[in-house]
């Protein structure tokens, strides 16, 4: 089949979906087109099964905002007419599915019937596209898709109760691809990052208000009072300086290593043992599913998706918003016990199981095949 994957080529969640799966379908013998306005950060290499059309917005003094939508639906029809593409599959509703729709009257004029697949991601839903600015947008652009998808049942039922969506929507969770194998043997260079005697905690995000960066400092705050150990925070956004200028008021700043935005998150998974994820919402999860595929206990809130993808008890433990006194205490009792923290890694690697690759491309593909039939 040749597929052609609208996303954002940023290291946000939805834009690492759409690029993974992009490359497990490669791998299974299809064709597929990227269309975005930069390559994805992790698509590393193109293929003769991969390719990347970029979307340029040339600059134009009368615009105050540049017409990306515009470049977007010329460019998806000219790349699926010279390519010949069988599907179309864009992630995270605003602007996508929109522009995919507009490709789709422009291509059906010229006898061309494109099938669309959208898929929801969560900030498109729950965030962004809910406001009354997009909301009209958004729902006629969902309506138009021949299949839609959303990423967890509890994005899927936000959806339906924020939206008047007449389609069926198909939940195909998130995925990951085990590469802990890849690193067992190593010490994964732990010295760089903490003494021997030190736990090490991450966190992982765009550092914005959602994430609740704030709650992350002050469970680790808590947890450094009876855990010897070092926070790791990944990403860069928003909130990064505030939680500095908290991490220092509250005197532990050399604790923590803030270190932007990065493509070694593998490595820097391998020598983590425990992950915090305090946010406020979260429509799956996908940095927890990525470290409980590294083995390592996920610490979060109860809410959105994430009760589908860390198991209380289990990969980890689930809070309430906002209860940083309950995180921190369940943080120190996984970590202040080896004979624990240990069976709670297994349990983590086992729980994410569920979610493997080879489980959930083949749901997609299964849809491709009903648009195209
Ligand atoms: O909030 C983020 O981390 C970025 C955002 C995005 O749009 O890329 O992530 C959303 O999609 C991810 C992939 O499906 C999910 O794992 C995240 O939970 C979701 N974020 C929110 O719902 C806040």
């Amino acid at each position: 089949m040749k597929i052609a994957i609208v996303c954002y080529p940023t290291f946000g969640g939805s834009g690492v979906v759409a690029t993974e799966l992009g490359i497990a379908l490669s791998k299974r013998g299809h064709e597929i087109h990227f269309i975005t306005y930069k390559q994805p950060v992790r698509l590393e290499y193109l293929t003769h099964k991969i390719h990347y059309h970029e979307v340029i917005v040339p600059e134009y003094p009368l615009f105050h905002y540049q017409p990306y939508e515009l470049a977007l639906s010329s460019k998806l029809v000219t790349t699926i007419k010279q390519h010949k593409i069988d599907v179309l599959h864009v992630h995270y509703a605003i602007p996508h599915a929109y522009a995919g729709f507009m490709a789709k009257q422009m291509l059906l004029e010229e006898g061309i019937d494109i099938p669309m697949m959208t898929t929801l991601h969560g900030t498109d839903i729950t965030l962004v596209g809910s406001h009354s600015f997009y909301k009209p947008a958004v729902t006629f652009s969902i309506n138009k898709s021949e299949v839609v998808t959303s990423v967890s049942q509890n994005l899927k039922e936000d959806t339906l109760k924020m939206f008047s969506i007449e389609k069926e929507i198909n939940v195909v969770p998130n995925f990951i691809e085990f590469k802990q194998q890849l690193f067992e043997n190593h010490e994964c260079q732990r010295h760089l990052m903490a003494r021997p005697d030190e736990k090490i905690i991450l966190h992982i995000s765009n550092l914005r208000p959602v994430k609740r960066i704030a709650d992350v400092v002050k469970i680790f705050e808590r947890i450094q009072q009876k855990v010897k150990s070092k926070l790791i925070i990944i990403g860069d956004g928003p909130d990064r300086e505030y939680a500095s200028i908290l991490a220092h008021e509250l005197g532990i700043r050399d604790k923590i290593l803030f270190l932007g935005k990065s493509n070694e998150i593998e490595r820097i998974l391998c020598m983590s043992d425990l992950f915090l994820l305090p946010s406020e919402k979260e429509s799956f999860g996908l940095a927890a599913l990525e470290a409980m595929s590294f083995k390592v206990p996920v610490i979060s809130t109860n809410t959105g998706g994430l009760p589908e993808v860390n198991a209380h008890g289990v990969s980890g433990f689930l809070s309430n918003v906002g209860e940083i006194d309950e995180m921190a205490n369940n943080a120190i009792d996984i970590l202040s016990d080896e004979k624990k923290l240990a069976q709670f890694k297994e349990q983590a690697f086992e729980n994410a199981k569920q979610f493997d690759i080879d489980l959930i491309v083949p749901m997609y593909e299964k849809l491709y095949q009903q648009m195209i039939t």
